[in-house]
């Protein structure tokens, strides 16, 4: 039997825009997900937008039912930014007050955990339009907005998060493609990058200030760097590609500044972004009270054996490249590695190199496509969800018993949600949804983790 310890949370994680639905009713405004959808339906899966997604807006009265029902003790989602602010004069939108207030109210009332994230990747248009994260405005656009989180909501909520995964926002918008606006410039996505953690650095402070009393951090998705060998190589393109992909929130978060070697590296490139040395000071002087940490599959890098172009455009790449190792265990639906280890791995980390500050597991879980055809007896039958779980919670319980100090353990996702590009493609709840009918059924996997928190613990 594996066993947590008393008090370990259990529960679920989703965000606003991936979960509310009523995108454009009741006076919110547009986010990034709003436009690009009417601009470019067809980048969406199925032609699927933000729209509806899964509606929680008008069903979160049972659907709080559902979070008892499978046993959940820990909830996480976010606000909706262009619902609270539609507007760039900063005006708060009663409605979304009474929505969010509702919602968060009757989560308490089942006495579980709620905990707050102020941003996950809907940027209202209105602040898009002058450069998101690129431009400074945004910054103070920003705090002002979490002020007004802080103040209305603040007694509903156990703990706050600043912001979800920072890197996927910085790599999707200015590096990949995957978010709007999808251009590839190296010195915006470094700007972008600067501006992000200088906002979560500043938010702290604003909470600080109101002499908030609940504990405010920082959510990164964490994907620890395995070299293919042991070769000098490939052990320095693992060492760079921690410093990209893991220090580069999590240094500043916790400790307070950048990595040197990693500032070296942005200097060298000429990439260094806008700064002040005030900025600097409001980083180091507001680090996070815990972190989230959202795990679902490592890297794997080896050296770069080609010759850079002394003219071509910056990218990381140019430092480690992406090994794709034989034998690999996929998840094929989503194309991501299952390795449960690095559960491990990263706990250790924290543990050894970033004063065991406390954290939890904000997100892990596996995206499947097709559900249906595990159905039996009107339920699906989700074994391979249930054996991610039990696996990924056999290597945090062994990183805790060594002394960890994780609190919880949070999956993605409640009830099936919407995907950014990837729409509703590939499910994650513990509840099904039924698109056609909003209808809601709980899987095998929710029977299970209801047991799960009730034991505190698993059969292996
Ligand atoms: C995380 C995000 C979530 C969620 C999840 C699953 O990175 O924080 O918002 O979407 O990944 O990924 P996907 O939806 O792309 O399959």
């Amino acid at each position: 039997m594996i066993k947590f310890p008393q008090g370990f949370l259990y529960g679920s994680a989703t965000s606003a825009a991936q979960s509310e639905g009523a995108a454009s009713l009741d006076g919110k405004s547009e986010s990034t997900w709003d436009f690009w959808y009417k601009e470019d339906p067809y980048k969406f899966h199925n032609l699927i937008g933000p729209e509806k997604t899964t509606d929680i807006y008008h069903n979160y009265e049972k659907d709080v039912e559902l979070l008892e029902k499978t046993g959940h003790s820990v909830f996480r989602t976010s606000i909706g930014w262009s619902r609270l602010i539609p507007d760039i004069d900063g005006g708060v939108n009663p409605k979304a007050v009474k929505f969010y207030r509702d919602y968060f109210s009757k989560i308490k009332e089942k006495n579980i955990t709620l905990y707050i994230n102020l941003f996950h990747f809907d940027m209202p248009m209105y602040l898009m339009d002058i450069g998101g994260w690129t431009n400074k405005e945004t910054v103070k656009a920003y705090v002002s907005y979490a002020k007004k989180c802080f103040e209305l909501f603040d007694d509903l909520v156990d703990g706050w998060f600043t912001f979800n995964e920072p890197i996927v926002h910085v790599q999707c918008q200015y590096m990949s493609g995957h978010h709007y606006p999808a251009e590839v410039n190296p010195q915006k996505a470094i700007q972008c990058a600067f501006y992000t953690q200088l906002a979560s650095a500043s938010a702290i402070k604003a909470y600080k200030v109101m002499d908030g009393k609940k504990k405010i951090g920082i959510i990164l998705n964490l994907t620890p760097s395995y070299p293919r060998s042991d070769n000098d190589g490939d052990l320095k393109a693992a060492e760079i590609s921690e410093l990209f992909n893991t220090a580069s929130f999590l240094d500043p978060s916790v400790k307070g500044y950048y990595p040197k070697e990693l500032v070296d590296i942005i200097a060298n490139e000429d990439l260094l972004p806008e700064y002040t040395d005030q900025d600097l000071q409001i980083i180091k002087e507001n680090t996070i009270d815990f972190l989230g940490v959202n795990y679902y599959q490592p890297l794997r890098v080896m050296e770069n054996p080609y010759l850079y172009k002394d003219d071509a455009m910056f990218s990381p790449g140019k430092y480690y490249m992406g090994y794709d190792m034989p034998g690999k265990r996929m998840n094929p639906y989503r194309g991501w590695e299952i390795y449960p280890k690095a559960l491990y791995d990263i706990a250790i980390n924290i543990r050894d190199n970033y004063g065991n500050i406390e954290w939890l597991v904000t997100e892990n879980g596996m995206g499947v496509e097709d559900e249906e055809r595990f159905r039996k007896d009107g339920q699906i039958q989700d074994d391979y969800r249930i054996e991610f779980f039990k696996e990924h919670l056999y290597w945090l319980s062994k990183a805790i018993e060594e002394g960890a100090n994780c609190k919880g353990y949070q999956v993605w996702t409640f009830i099936d949600c919407w995907s950014w590009l990837n729409a509703y493609k590939n499910r994650y709840g513990l509840v099904e949804l039924d698109l056609k009918t909003g209808e809601r059924r709980i899987k095998k996997s929710g029977e299970w983790f209801y047991e799960l928190r009730k034991n505190n613990g698993f059969e292996l």
